[in-house]
């Protein structure tokens, strides 16, 4: 018998939940700790025999924890926290900024190499198991175009941004994907559609004291990377319209990669998601990949890692030879 691999969770918010109740699925896993910033005594978790410490103290772990996974969000906490926890432990992160995901992997692999630790970035479904997927699509059919739709479902990355902008007490973010696109892309045509013909996105607001509902919601539909691009409404709501409304977190989507092998024969390939709690399945997939973390890392690969990088066989609890 292998020894559990021993996890750590960094931030204890739904996707740290979620992380606690994947972990405890795993019969080859143990959760050593939740690591907060808040007042440890303030954070209640799933089970009561995980301790919580303090963020602070969190490099008095380092003999104890085999991967530690990192469940703040990409638009604050990722940039600063990833790499200084990149230089102490192995990490697993969903950072899903994509635009900026190069300039992140090299901070990560600046500060996990030297210290010989295994910084595995961007897991989740996207980025994550939807970006294998267009890998798989574009390799096999070279000839085509690739298609990703998200939603209907709530955007953990886009919630996460939506609150952060001041004036904003609490809200969530929905995606909502041009359905007659979807169907045309099924049918084999290959149309050419821009960001803004693809989805659009709808939030939902709770406004701070004294907040001005069109100063935020400007801040909101100007974000770069996040709402530029797209057309997005901002509703504004109570907090007990919120918490009535808007508490599940659905998502999914679909990846499609329509394209010609051979004789110019149409092929369509789809890979579809649909999830009933968003926060709840990326931490499986982030738990998931944690293992094969650990199991990277013993095999000596250093560095910033994505799953690109990460040969399936490396997910499954299973040894090679089981799986053979
Ligand atoms: C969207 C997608 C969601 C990807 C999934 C994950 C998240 O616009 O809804 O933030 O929930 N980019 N990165």
């Amino acid at each position: 018998m292998q020894p559990k691999i021993r996890i750590g969770i960094a931030g204890y918010g739904n996707l740290g939940r979620g992380v606690e109740m994947a972990v405890a699925q795993s019969p080859d896993m143990e959760l050593v700790g939740v690591f907060t910033r808040r007042d440890p005594a303030s954070v209640s978790l799933l089970s009561a025999q995980v301790p919580v410490y303090p963020q602070a103290d969190i490099s008095q772990f380092q003999d104890r924890i085999d991967v530690l996974i990192l469940c703040g969000g990409s638009k604050d906490d990722l940039p600063v926290q990833g790499p200084a926890m990149a230089a102490l432990f192995n990490t697993v992160d969903s950072f899903d900024t994509h635009a900026t995901i190069p300039e992140y992997y090299a901070a990560l692999d600046e500060a996990a190499k030297p210290a010989g630790k295994t910084a595995l970035l961007s897991v989740g479904w996207d980025p994550g198991l939807f970006s294998l997927n267009r890998l798989y699509g574009e390799a096999i059919l070279p000839v085509g175009e690739t298609y990703t739709f998200w939603g209907k479902g709530l955007s953990q990355g886009h919630s996460d941004a939506v609150r952060r902008v001041p004036g904003v007490k609490a809200g969530v973010q929905y995606t909502i994907p041009a359905e007659p696109a979807i169907e045309r892309v099924r049918s084999g045509e290959l149309p050419q559609l821009t960001t803004r013909e693809k989805h659009r996105r709808e939030c939902y607001v709770v406004l701070a004291e004294g907040a001005e509902a069109s100063e935020v919601e400007q801040a909101i539909v100007s974000m770069p990377h996040y709402f530029a691009d797209y057309d997005t409404a901002v509703h504004f709501i109570s907090e007990e319209e919120l918490r009535r409304d808007h508490a599940a977190m659905p998502h999914g989507g679909v990846v499609i990669r329509s394209g010609t092998s051979g004789a110019g024969t149409t092929q369509v390939v789809e890979y579809t998601l649909k999830l009933g709690s968003n926060p709840e399945f990326t931490a499986a997939v982030l738990v998931a990949y944690a293992r094969a973390t650990w199991r990277l890392n013993q095999q000596g690969v250093v560095g910033a890692q994505t799953v690109l990088d990460v040969a399936p066989g490396l997910l499954s609890p299973k040894s090679p030879a089981e799986l053979r």
